[in-house]
């Protein structure tokens, strides 16, 4: 029996343009910008260590001190935009994959970096339809690293090969590949191309699409 693995931001919603928008306030107070196209480097990316490759776009080197300040300001910004969320963010063929699942009794996780995973998926009204949820405050080492997949597959009680992890960005992608599992990759072709499948946006996540995925 197949079960799946969602990511959560930039395939259930996409909160990037959330994060992007509370990174780059940071930036602007540090003294520099942040481009929309540096934002890419975030996705899927831990808070923490999104944060270092912020400091380095900028040349900013920081106290330990100041950065956990700076990770509490921006999460403050950034929670503002999430609690102001409701189920009409939720990205195309979301819905409709989430209730084929149901129908069919197929098992699904959340396997998402963020720790504000729980808050989001209530704000959408998704966050009792998981079977498990496992996200940042779960795991020890960030995507690539297969943990927070691993983690879920045990919650699932499905094997590593019966798992489908559906991602958007490329180090999930690989984690899911390291992992043994299938991955379906969210986005752009040459970005994702270690992807098992690779999908232009959720909106191609179609029934019959699944469907030759669980056979
Ligand atoms: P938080 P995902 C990731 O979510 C985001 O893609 C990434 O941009 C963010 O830095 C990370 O969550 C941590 O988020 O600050 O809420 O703990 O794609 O793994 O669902
Ligand atoms: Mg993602």
């Amino acid at each position: 029996m197949k079960v799946f693995i969602f990511d959560l931001d930039g395939v259930i919603v996409d909160t990037a343009k959330y994060h992007y928008l509370a990174w780059k306030n940071l930036a602007t107070e540090l003294g520099f910008d942040f481009t929309e196209e540096q934002n890419e480097l975030l996705k899927g990316v831990s808070r923490v260590r999104s944060l270092e490759i912020l400091l380095d776009i900028g040349n900013v080197e920081l106290s330990e001190n100041k950065k956990q300040e700076l990770l509490a300001v921006k999460n403050t910004e950034y929670l503002e935009y999430v609690n102001k969320m409701t189920s009409d963010e939720i990205l195309p063929g979301i819905l409709e994959l989430i209730d084929f699942l149901e129908e069919q009794k197929i098992s699904f996780s959340l396997g998402s970096a963020s720790k504000n995973a729980p808050l989001i998926l209530k704000k959408v009204g998704l966050f009792d339809k998981f079977s498990a949820i496992v996200d940042g405050n779960d795991v020890s080492k960030a995507k690539p690293d297969p943990e927070v997949f691993n983690i879920a597959a045990k919650k699932l009680n499905a094997k590593p090969e019966n798992c489908i992890v559906i991602e958007d960005a490329l180090a999930g992608v690989q984690a899911a590949n390291i992992a043994g599992m299938t991955s379906v990759g969210i986005g752009d072709k040459k970005i994702l191309s270690e992807a098992d499948f690779i999908l232009a946006n959720t909106g191609e996540l179609t029934i019959q699409f699944v469907k030759n995925l669980i056979v």
